[in-house]
């Protein structure tokens, strides 16, 4: 029994729901509100104490971070595999991983944004600067490691789906929303694009989830 604490605009629990969606389990999603400041609340507190999306609970067990959870996924559930089976290829993928969810993401997250906004003064314009300077320093290695690493132009190591795809395409979506100019990144932008039609990728994506604003 999986599930998963999520909330469906939240970048790093997408990443969640397509490694769940790639491995064809099926899952209970417990959409928690931003906006309502569900994630701060004291029973998701007592679930996750950091009060960060997502968390995934497996009979009873609970574990945050994204990638831990993807990394337990993928070893208790190995096929497909998310990591290759050799080390250095492992590490090669997992280097592509964390240039995103170590470098890029933390900076640009909904509290740093709003600790720039609140806490700090700054005004729309220049929180947008920061974030478009982040995605523009951390998609330029990683451009250069796709066309490193690609077999295909479709997946960012080799031919297959694995962990550094799982992280890309949230983080192009956040990107593209943020209107930041990814002309300069056309491996990149391409494997994103290449991700987004696949059947797992689009059960997985934001505006698939029950808990997003519904169209009129
Ligand atoms: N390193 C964590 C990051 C989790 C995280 O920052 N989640 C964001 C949503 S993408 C969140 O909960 N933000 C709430 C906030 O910033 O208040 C992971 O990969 O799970």
């Amino acid at each position: 029994m999986l599930s998963l604490y999520t909330m469906w605009r939240s970048s790093a629990a997408y990443r969640v729901r397509i490694a769940l969606h790639v491995k064809g389990l099926s899952y209970t999603s417990i959409p928690k509100s931003f906006a309502a400041a569900e994630h701060k609340a004291a029973d998701y507190i007592a679930v996750n104490p950091q009060g960060l999306i997502p968390s995934l609970v497996d009979d009873g067990h609970v574990i945050p971070q994204s990638l831990a959870i993807i990394e337990y996924l993928d070893e208790r559930h190995p096929l497909p595999h998310l990591l290759p089976s050799k080390a250095l290829q492992r590490a090669e993928v997992r280097s592509m991983a964390l240039s995103i969810a170590c470098d890029i993401h933390p900076l640009n997250n909904l509290r740093v944004l709003n600790y720039l906004r609140e806490r700090l003064g700054h005004d729309q314009n220049t929180v947008d600067m920061w974030y478009r300077h982040w995605i523009a320093e951390g998609f330029s290695g990683f451009e250069a490691l796709c066309q490193r690493y690609s077999g295909d132009g479709k997946h960012c190591y080799g031919e297959e789906i694995t962990l550094a795809d799982v992280c890309l395409v949230p983080q192009v979506a956040n990107a593209r929303r943020l209107k930041c100019d990814l002309s300069q990144y056309p491996a990149l932008t391409a494997i994103a694009q290449a991700l987004e039609a696949q059947p797992a990728f689009i059960a997985a994506a934001p505006d698939r989830q029950a808990d997003a604003p519904q169209e009129k």
